[in-house]
């Protein structure tokens, strides 16, 4: 009740107002609009997150919307395929494809996926990795992903109706009692939130009845730990975990009104236009919409809005600016030395063009990224890999604050130093 108080007054103090109704929607059907035209222009297999925001707003085009579907069934497939016949682990992928089928109400039974001479539904291969990141968790005291992509298997399993695993949810239960939820070395925001709606979904299934009181335990401290991340700006961790830890705490029965201090932070991020990459986009929408993840478990599809209309747009052709800004790269490897480069770029330039022009003009300087949801994840520099497998990565930082955002969408404005480290996780 505290601290509701608190939200209410921080976000009257900030200054704006609650926004009228009308102002809050023009902002929703924009950004749904905008998701809606990245299915359309966005490289790569299509993003299952970004369907489930679609089939979670208010605002519909069901026949792109079932276009995007049956690309899901394709394409995404295919890739889902190929990655369990090579016994890659696909947690968080199968359980975000789970969802977008769901919430468009697919018949899950009728996926399946051959792998070797054997055909199984879907269903069946979330609960074979699940199974998979259990035993590694027992024996490695971590998943072979991440707990992030652990609570979306566990979610996923849940909203469908299947049963998880007693063994399977208590690891999560424990995870959170031992503080394990990381990303880099700080907190991981984003990993309570998904574990907050993962739980919250197995406790309201009650099939949880042998430990119900720990995992009402592990339901308050995450809430609690959620409050406590809360920003004197409104944010929930930064800018990019608001969105799930609202939805979190909206699927754990926290009011978050229209007028808290976390709602009118994540808006006023959103017409100041921070959130561009379609994956942010569908991690905030459902929350501005005051839904969350969990609400994929009744959806009926019926009677459904059908006027979300895209007008065309102008393509805008970007010159690059005649501005050049200096930025100095320091490139450190996991033995701990260090290089440093010099490049001028284009005022406004991404990192990704940035070290694109430098890879140019030094013979030195080389890098390859691996896509993924979030776009080009920096996987080598100077032919050194940081491998997820042996927990690591390049770690990114600007004059010496972690960047927010990865090199395809940070903007070098001013003149800057960054750092790639080789750091373990
Ligand atoms: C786990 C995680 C990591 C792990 C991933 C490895 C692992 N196996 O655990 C590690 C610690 C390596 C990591 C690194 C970074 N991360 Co991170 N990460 C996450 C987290 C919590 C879950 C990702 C996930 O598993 N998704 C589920 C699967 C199904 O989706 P996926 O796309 O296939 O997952 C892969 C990619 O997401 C990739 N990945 C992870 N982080 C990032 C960040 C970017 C920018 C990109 C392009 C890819 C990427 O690793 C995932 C596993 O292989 C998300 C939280 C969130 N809200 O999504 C943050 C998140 C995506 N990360 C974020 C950031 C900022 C980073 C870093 C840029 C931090 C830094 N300053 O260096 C670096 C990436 C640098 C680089 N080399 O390009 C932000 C991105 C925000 C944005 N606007 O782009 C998020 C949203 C967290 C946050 N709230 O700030 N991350």
């Amino acid at each position: 009740m505290l601290s509701l108080l608190i939200i209410s007054l921080v976000a009257f103090a900030s200054g704006e107002p609650c926004d009228t109704e009308s102002y809050n929607s023009e902002l929703l059907l924009s950004l749904t609009k905008n998701l809606l035209r990245s299915v359309d222009t966005q490289d790569g297999v299509p993003n299952p997150s970004v369907h489930l925001a679609l089939r979670l707003s208010n605002h519909h085009n069901l026949a792109k919307e079932n276009e995007h579907l049956n690309r899901l069934k394709n394409n995404l497939h295919s890739d889902l395929q190929n990655s369990l016949s090579s016994s890659q682990s696909v947690t968080g992928l199968l359980a975000l494809y789970t969802l977008a089928l769901k919430s468009s109400c697919y018949d899950l039974n009728t996926i399946t996926f051959t792998v070797g001479e054997k055909s199984q539904t879907l269903l069946t291969h979330l609960k074979n990795q699940m199974e998979q990141e259990k035993e590694h968790i027992v024996f490695s005291h971590r998943p072979l992903t991440n707990y992030y992509q652990y609570s979306l298997g566990v979610l996923a399993l849940c909203v469908t109706g299947i049963r998880v695993n007693n063994h399977v949810s208590n690891k999560l239960i424990k995870a959170v009692e031992h503080e394990h939820f990381k990303h880099g070395d700080s907190e991981s925001i984003d990993t309570y939130a998904m574990a907050g709606m993962a739980l919250q979904c197995v406790k309201d299934s009650g099939s949880h009845v042998q430990n119900a009181s720990e995992l009402d335990t592990a339901l308050a401290k995450i809430k609690e730990n959620l409050l406590a991340a809360q920003r004197t700006d409104g944010h929930i961790g930064n800018e990019f975990s608001t969105g799930l830890a609202i939805q979190a705490l909206l699927a754990m029965g926290n009011q978050v009104e229209e007028c808290a201090a976390s709602m009118v932070a994540l808006r006023t991020d959103a017409r100041s236009n921070k959130y561009h990459n379609p994956m942010a986009i569908s991690q905030i929408l459902p929350a501005l919409q005051q839904k969350s993840y969990l609400t994929v478990k009744n959806k009926n599809c019926l009677n459904e809005d059908d006027t979300l209309v895209l007008e065309p747009i102008e393509p805008v052709e970007v010159l690059p600016s005649e501005t050049k800004v200096a930025v100095t790269v320091e490139v450190v490897t996991s033995n701990g030395a260090a290089v440093v480069y010099t490049v001028g770029v284009p005022k406004g330039s991404s990192l990704l063009a940035a070290l694109d022009l430098l890879k140019g003009k030094n013979a030195d300087f080389t890098f390859e990224t691996e896509s993924s949801l979030w776009g080009p994840f920096l996987s080598v520099v100077n032919g050194e890999q940081a491998r997820q497998s042996d927990r690591r990565y390049w770690h990114l930082s600007s004059d010496g604050s972690a960047l927010t955002e990865g090199i395809g969408d940070f903007k070098i404005e001013v003149a800057q130093k960054i750092t790639i480290k080789n750091t373990s996780y």
